[in-house]
């Protein structure tokens, strides 16, 4: 079983430790608030977490849907207690929603990022750069899936739309109700990758998981009418084992997705309003001009004239704020927690992957 789940040998060596404790490994399938349910070779596990996570700072990271856990079989039948998070390979990673600070991994150990945005209404390509940056920044490859392609018009202008802020990550349109684009996505998903959905409430999230699983897994409900607007019907995290192996990730729909920790992920996305800024540059009248309404400025000629898109620059302007203004207030202990607990271990794949990324 834990084989269907994507187990592999660097797991299983990482796992030595705690086996020799008397641990089990298993893949955290369904996470709700503080109850978890686990897939393991003992079957399908109810599981909370143990003492050192709830009371101990150092229990560091709480596990989240698709992370790999040692945990500890309790005498009643179907119940276990999680002691340990293996280190991620990848990790989809925001800023909290509201008042509370700090980082949340949506999702952990997925191979595959696919970004959901609906074709149905407006098309929002500055919230859509916001998941490129974290998904670029967590480590799995990033997809775009515009969903809802039969109730849209055009559907090739807003896929060109798309592909020109996506810089090379593949857009799919696809649609639950008629099938198209269905098998795009599971071609993408051979058995044992994880894919993670990840779009606002509403895009279709629930209702593509399935299509793809070819069974009601998920509950769905329609967006609401007066403003097309979701109805967050989905509320916990959960990981889908697909017909073909293939295993899919349902979230919640997010309201709003802030940005944590993500310089590299900000340079790749805009990697070319950067180039196109720094050959401008060159023809400012300032040498230390800062493109923000000196005289003589070049970004600001080609912004009049259309040659520099407004949109993408102003987006890419706001969202390096955003992290500027983040690590100002951030406090520094904390999110050396959050790295340390999934970086540390794969600091040079990490470089690998960062290298990847700027090399085009
Ligand atoms: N016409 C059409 N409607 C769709 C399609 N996919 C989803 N819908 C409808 O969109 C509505 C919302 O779908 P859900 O799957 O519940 O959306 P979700 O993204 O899971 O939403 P949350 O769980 O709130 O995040 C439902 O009424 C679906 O029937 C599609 O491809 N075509
Ligand atoms: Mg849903
Ligand atoms: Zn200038």
């Amino acid at each position: 079983l834990l084989d269907s789940y994507g187990w592999s040998a660097t797991l299983q060596r990482q796992f030595q430790p705690h086996a020799a404790r008397g641990l089990i490994p298993a893949r955290v399938t369904v996470q709700h608030r503080g109850l978890y349910r686990l897939a393991c070779d003992h079957g399908d596990l109810s599981a909370e977490l143990s003492g050192r996570f709830l009371h101990d700072a150092e229990g560091g990271d709480h596990p989240v849907a698709g992370d790999w856990v040692a945990a500890a079989l309790r005498p009643e039948a179907g119940a276990a207690i999680i002691r340990h998070v293996l280190p991620r390979f990848s990790a989809f990673v925001r800023r909290a929603a509201g008042p509370r600070h700090g980082a949340q991994v949506v999702a952990a150990n997925v191979d595959l990022a696919l970004l959901t945005a609906s074709l149905n209404g407006d098309l929002n390509l500055r919230r859509l750069e916001r998941y490129l940056v974290t998904a670029r920044e967590s480590r799995a490859e990033p997809v775009i899936v515009l969903t809802k392609a039969d109730m849209c018009e055009d559907v090739e202008t807003r896929v060109a739309q798309v592909r020109d802020v996506a810089l090379g990550i593949p857009v799919h349109a696809v649609s639950a109700l008629t099938g198209q684009g269905l098998e795009a996505l599971t071609r993408l998903l051979g058995p044992g990758r994880t894919a993670v959905l990840l779009g606002s409430s509403g895009v279709g999230k629930s209702t593509l998981v399935n299509a793809l699983a070819g069974q009601e897994v998920m509950a769905t409900q329609a967006i609401r009418e007066d403003d097309a607007h979701g109805r967050h019907t989905t509320t916990h995290r959960e990981l889908v084992l697909l017909p073909g192996g293939g295993l899919v990730l349902d979230t919640p729909g997010m309201r709003e997705l802030g940005l944590w920790d993500s310089e590299a992920g900000v340079a790749a996305t805009f990697a070319d309003v950067q180039s196109q800024v720094d050959a401008l540059a060159a023809r400012c009248r300032f040498g230390d001009c800062a493109h923000a309404g000196e005289p003589g400025c070049a970004v600001a000629a080609a912004l009049a004239d259309g040659t520099l898109d407004e949109g993408r620059w102003r987006s890419y302007g706001k969202l390096q704020r955003e992290l500027n203004h983040l690590a100002l207030r951030e406090d520094p202990i904390a999110r050396n927690k959050v790295r340390k607990t999934w970086i540390a271990v794969n600091k040079a794949q990490r470089a690998a992957y960062r290298r990847r990324w700027s090399d085009d």
